[in-house]
């Protein structure tokens, strides 16, 4: 699966509140791929392609869990994701639609 989609980083690996300053919204092109959501900066990409930030902002979903985001009402369409390394994530879909494909994709894994 693959799409648009925003992320706000909302907790740490440590479990703490992302600090100020890392906290903002950021667009990505997202492919799930395995185990692996790949948030890369541009659209399509072959693996061997991906720059050092494509990798670095790839997530492991390995054990995650994708809720709706019910206490996050200033965006439409926003995904809770929490990894099985304490990290929290708010993934912005394009549409009602595409968040609960995503969800979906994601709790599959
Ligand atoms: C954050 C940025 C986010 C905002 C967040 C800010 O600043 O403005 O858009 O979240 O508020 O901290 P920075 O880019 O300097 O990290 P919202 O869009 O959800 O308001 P928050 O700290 O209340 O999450």
């Amino acid at each position: 699966k693959h799409g648009v989609l925003s992320r706000k980083s909302h907790a740490d690996m440590d479990g703490k509140r992302t600090p100020r300053g890392r906290r903002g919204w950021k667009k990505f092109y997202a492919v799930l791929k395995g185990m692996i959501l790949y948030l890369q900066k541009d659209e399509y990409k072959p693996d061997a392609d991906l720059s050092e930030a494509d990798l670095k902002n790839a997530v492991r979903i390995h054990h995650a869990l994708a809720t709706r985001a019910t206490d996050y009402s200033k965006r439409p369409n926003v995904l809770k994701l929490k990894t099985s390394d304490w990290r929290v994530f708010l993934l912005q879909a394009p549409s009602e639609e595409e968040m609960m494909s995503w969800i979906f994709r994601i709790n599959l894994v």
